[in-house]
């Protein structure tokens, strides 16, 4: 059985260099002088800085590399990305935060929330305060209301005003990128996948990091063509034969990838991600009828993020997910010390024992100290798959 991680040379090296390249971007945007706003969260309404002309990025949150720093002002015992998220602005090492003329976090779990605290010494920090759950009209209103907020609080700070019209052609180019990036991994439904999990993850992560929307769109559109051609053509990357996982659980990227690669090292491929690199950015859409702001809310507060309780909307797409990609198996990436996501995974055990489908969860940090671990439980799991 075999998986080659590169089976296309071209098709993935500007999403995979798209972090790295995106740093002189965003410089030479700042030198035009557009506002930057750093994020760190999917529940980020993402096309009110779209409506407004300002850049929304990813802060770098993906490495282990400054959380011995974060560690001397934060607790050791918080979930990696919020201690990395702080170092890399501690540091000054992230130079999406460096160029950040605002970050916009949202109160999801307690760490993250009380971290925005101390973020706030050293940056300009603005917070929404997200409600916990979906099933009250009145945490829709509270959360319409945040989005109100946000809204006025941007058109202050960058002096410019945001109209119903800027809201609805934002949303439109949105829902046109989500549109094409779940086309994109939909070639994984496929059987075999067109591509390795490995792959996606890189194309899907660097994504974010591409700040040219007419760009970024032919070149999602370049990429499906190129690996819809070569699938049609006989190229297939991924064996047949190989068991097919799906991922669900923390958001994976940069140092993370390494529990993809040991999945895909152990006799598997990974064809979708139920997490916030993947499909709850991109499965659904924000409707385009009807009151932008409202629908904008609605979306985000829709987002199937353990941080909701209850959590329906994790477990609907989930579902979804194995189905379409007929998974074998799903395996979940927990981060150390992520209460929500743990404690969720109970339920998540119990539901896919209901459709009948193997669950494996794997806890794990930015460090390389697991590798061995991972590996070897990923072995096991993958063997015992049918
Ligand atoms: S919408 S998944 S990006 S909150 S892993 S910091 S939950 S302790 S990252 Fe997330 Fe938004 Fe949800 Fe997505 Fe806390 Fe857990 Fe750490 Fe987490």
């Amino acid at each position: 059985m075999t998986i080659e991680d590169r089976p296309l040379p071209g098709i993935f090296d500007s999403f995979t260099d798209a972090r790295k390249s995106g740093f002189l971007a965003v410089k030479s945007l700042k030198q035009e002088g557009k506002g930057v706003v750093g994020t760190f969260c999917t529940y980020t309404p993402y096309e009110l800085f779209m409506a407004a002309d300002l850049v929304p990025v990813g802060l770098c949150s993906t490495s282990d590399e400054t959380i011995t720093e974060a560690e001397k002002t934060l607790p050791s015992n918080l979930c990696p990305l919020i201690k990395a998220s702080y170092g890399f602005a501690v540091t000054d090492k992230c130079p999406y935060m460096y160029y950040s003329d605002l970050v916009v976090g949202e109160t999801t779990c307690d760490g993250k929330k009380k971290m925005y605290e101390f973020l706030g010494r050293i940056k300009d920090v603005y917070v929404m305060q997200l409600p916990q759950t979906q099933e009250l009209p009145t945490a829709r209103s509270a959360w319409l209301s945040e989005v109100r907020r946000l809204k006025d609080f941007l058109e202050v700070k960058f002096s410019r005003t945001i109209t119903d019209d800027d809201l609805r052609g934002a949303i439109k180019r949105r829902n046109l990128e989500r549109a094409k990036l779940k086309e994109f991994y939909e070639l994984s439904a496929l059987v075999p996948p067109a591509m390795t999990g490995l792959n996606q993850l890189a194309f899907l992560f660097g994504s974010q990091f591409k700040f040219n929307h007419a760009v970024k769109i032919e070149e999602i559109d370049a990429a499906i063509k190129r690996l819809r051609d070569a699938y049609q053509s006989g190229q297939k990357p991924v064996d047949k034969a190989l068991k097919r996982i799906v991922i669900t659980g923390c958001p994976m990227g940069g140092v993370t990838e390494k529990v993809v690669k040991v999945i895909e090292e152990s006799g598997a491929v990974v064809v979708a991600f139920e997490n916030c690199t993947g499909a709850k950015q991109y499965d659904r859409l924000v409707p385009e009828e009807g009151d932008p702001w409202s629908n904008l809310a609605d979306f985000y507060l829709d987002i199937g993020c353990a941080v909701m309780s209850p959590n329906p909307n994790r477990f609907e797409l989930l579902g979804r997910l194995c189905d379409r990609f007929s998974a074998d198996g799903v395996i979940e990436m927990v981060l150390t010390a992520c209460q929500p996501y743990s404690v969720e995974s109970i339920n998540i055990r119990e539901f896919l024992r209901g459709k009948g489908i193997p669950f494996m969860s794997l806890e794990t940090d930015y460090s390389s100290g697991d590798l061995e671990l991972l590996r070897n439980r990923s072995v096991a799991f993958v063997e015992t798959l049918s």
